[in-house]
């Protein structure tokens, strides 16, 4: 891609509006443009990095057993009325009439509409268990919404509810979806700390929400060491469930199970959080099947949601430095970013244009800044959007047939031929396991 012909409106100042770090660079990097309080229009980079994130979420799913499905964003009042939550929602939920003056409303999750699906087609044990999830985007009608995409009104979730005969199996399924959980984070760059935690509107007994470590981070946990020490081919969830972790008020410094040398005391952003509520949602709205007694009982469910909007600002706040975003490679918005500093230069422009057509035909995603601007400007820029890999042409360097190669995860710079360069990146993995 050119950067003269795609779309990175950059802004140089910060915006006034934006209170965090992750806020400020969506918007100074040209990703996102506010269209209302708490709504926003993805503009082409952070487009990218939405679907980046989406796939990686998608995979891990499909990985665990999960089958796509997709509801729609309006649901009609009805089921909500029958599960009690209509009314227990309050003014979070945006409530709409259409022209007949039925009630309807921009859903804020599916546990209801899913397990409508889930009675209408499932009666019999043999077709458990069952997990289906969508990546939909949801409206909860915050009362400051604030913090970008972090805490928006309208914003993108993956959410997936399982369903088992009995509460045993109803753990498998929780358990499955802890694993892949702790796997796409990983798969992100992402440090994934599990807590037990409150269960709130959703409801049930058991639940854990998955916070990622960053210094900017809103809430402040308290958890075993060891928890940050995963490796992604031997997740074991009971294990990591077992560990010692508390958020901000629930941590309680003289009932600590754990040694002080053992505690570690980190920032976090919630990024994920999971349910396993029983019956609650299956008896209110029938979803019974027949047991191998041809018993009719009612299924027992869990819920399991990623914010993939919030993810984008999360990994910022993660990954960030004084110049700008940087990104981790499996989640970047490109690959390379190769910087022409003359462009007037015909052997600047010979050896760009080599390496663009070299790079694009590789499994790497190029973004080819061909600007006709300042070269302040463009470092600026590249540094700023954060594109891992940087490879800068000057005149100078190239007359010895040098280029720069920039990583910008560690802002290290080596000057070597372009045929290093290339061997180098082509040479990269593009995720992170
Ligand atoms: C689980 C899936 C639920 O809604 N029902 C279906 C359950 N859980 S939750 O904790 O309320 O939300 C899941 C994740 O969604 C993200 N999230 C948000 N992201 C951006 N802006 C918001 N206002 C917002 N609210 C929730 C979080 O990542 C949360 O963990």
């Amino acid at each position: 891609m050119k950067f003269s012909s795609f779309f990175i409106p950059t802004l140089k100042n910060i915006p006034a509006e934006a209170e965090i770090i992750s806020h400020q660079l969506m918007i100074r990097a040209g990703m996102i443009k506010q269209a209302s309080a708490g709504i926003y229009s993805w503009l082409p980079l952070g487009l990218k990095v939405l679907k980046k994130i989406e796939h990686i979420v998608r995979d891990e799913q499909n990985k665990a057993g999960a089958i796509e499905v997709l509801m729609p964003t309006i649901q009609s009042a009805d089921l909500w009325i029958k599960s009690g939550r209509y009314e227990d929602y309050g003014k979070e939920m945006l409530r709409i009439q259409d022209r007949s003056g039925r009630e309807m409303l921009y859903g804020p999750t599916n546990e209801e509409l899913i397990t409508d699906i889930f009675q209408s087609y499932i009666t019999s044990y043999k077709d458990l268990p069952k997990n289906l999830y969508h990546i939909q985007w949801k409206f909860r009608d915050e009362v400051r919404p604030r913090f970008g995409v972090m805490r928006g009104r309208e914003f993108l979730m993956k959410d997936n509810y399982s369903f088992d005969l009995t509460e045993e199996d109803s753990k498998i399924s929780y358990n499955k979806m802890f694993t892949a959980y702790i796997k796409t984070f990983l798969r992100m760059g992402l440090t994934p700390i599990s807590l037990r935690a409150e269960t709130g509107s959703i409801g049930g007994n058991l639940s854990h929400e998955f916070q990622i470590l960053a210094k900017t981070g809103e809430s402040t946990l308290y958890y075993d060491k060891d928890l940050e020490k995963i490796d992604p081919e031997t997740i074991n969830p009971d294990k990591l469930q077992s560990y010692y972790a508390a958020v901000d008020g629930l941590h309680d410094e003289k009932n600590c199970p754990i040694s002080k040398e053992q505690l570690k005391i980190s920032k976090g952003i919630e990024v994920g959080h999971i349910f396993y509520f029983g019956t609650k949602y299956s008896e209110k709205l029938s979803a019974f099947v027949q047991n191998n007694k041809g018993k009719k009982t009612a299924v027992h469910m869990g819920s399991y949601g990623i914010g993939i909007s919030r993810l984008v600002g999360a990994i910022i706040e993660a990954f960030h430095d004084d110049k700008g975003i940087k990104w981790p490679i499996s989640v970047a918005p490109f690959h390379v970013s190769l910087i022409n500093l003359m462009i007037d230069d015909k052997a600047c422009a010979k050896m760009s244009n080599i390496m663009y057509e070299k790079i694009s035909n590789s499994k790497l995603d190029v973004l080819y800044d061909d600007r006709d601007c300042s070269i302040g400007k463009k470092l600026s820029d590249n540094d700023l959007i954060g594109i891992p890999y940087q490879v800068i042409i000057g005149k100078r360097d190239l007359k010895d047939n040098i280029v720069q190669l920039k990583n910008r995860l560690n802002n290290e710079t080596k000057k070597i031929s372009p045929e290093e360069a290339l061997n180098f990146l082509l040479e990269q993995t593009l995720t992170d396991f």
